[in-house]
């Protein structure tokens, strides 16, 4: 590989890992990590910052750490089925009517419970986004991703997450949730172009150099 096609070929890979730096998660505590509890307790909560208990028999949902589970991201993660099922989720205003979003979280089957009382449900604007998500708890945590793209509507969006199945105190574990907005096509090849001039700049500059002297060498033979 030419050293030139080398160093546009990093600036691409450059531009292509930058959407992930440059589109933060819109989400407020996507991780639930800004509820403190010590390593191995947990606390049951009517709202966190960013999220709202929406609907369930009892007032909130359940904050943990390390207890029945070990977070996928950070220290906490949440069990929605609280003292019964229960919905929460978080509304976003000004996304912008039309905009193409990335949402993204993890689920894991509560530990030695079964999938009938595990599900969990996602919702955008009250819309179910995909099938009941479930599993069979082992004795271990089996963290999976989901991801979706979903549109934003004009004003408020919400974001919501439901348990489902057996209504029992026990259910499936969520954590790590994010919604990206998508880049743009026109400015990812913007940025592409701009990195690979910057690499490609000092190229040009020492390829006029190379000229220059050069053509002070020939200037200075031909006397
Ligand atoms: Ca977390
Ligand atoms: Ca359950």
């Amino acid at each position: 590989m030419k050293l030139s096609t080398a160093f546009a070929a990093v600036a691409l890979s450059a531009a292509a890992a930058l959407p992930a730096m440059a589109a933060p998660n819109l989400l407020i505590n996507g991780g639930f990590e800004s509820t403190v509890l010590a390593n191995g307790s947990w606390a049951n909560v009517g709202s966190v910052a960013g999220w709202s208990w929406l609907a369930g028999p009892g007032t909130g949902f359940e904050v943990r750490n390390n207890v029945e589970g070990v977070a996928q991201e950070g220290r906490n993660f949440i069990e929605l089925d609280t003292n019964g099922n229960t919905t929460i989720g978080q509304y976003l205003d000004n996304l912008g009517a039309g905009s193409e979003l990335d949402l993204s979280f993890w689920y894991a089957p509560r530990r030695n419970v079964a999938a009938s009382s595990n599900g969990i449900q996602v919702f955008w604007n009250g819309v179910l986004l995909d099938s009941t998500i479930t599993g069979l708890g082992t004795n271990q945590d089996v963290w999976s991703q989901h991801q979706y793209r979903v549109t934003a509507q004009a004003g408020r969006n919400l974001l919501s997450f439901a348990s489902v199945g057996t209504s029992d105190s026990l259910g499936g574990n969520l954590d790590n949730v994010s919604l990206n907005r998508v880049p743009e096509p026109g400015s990812l090849a913007l940025t592409a172009a701009a990195l690979a001039g910057a690499f490609l700049l000092p190229r040009r500059l020492r390829r006029a150099a190379q000229e220059r002297r050069a053509k002070a060498l020939a200037s200075t033979l031909g006397r």
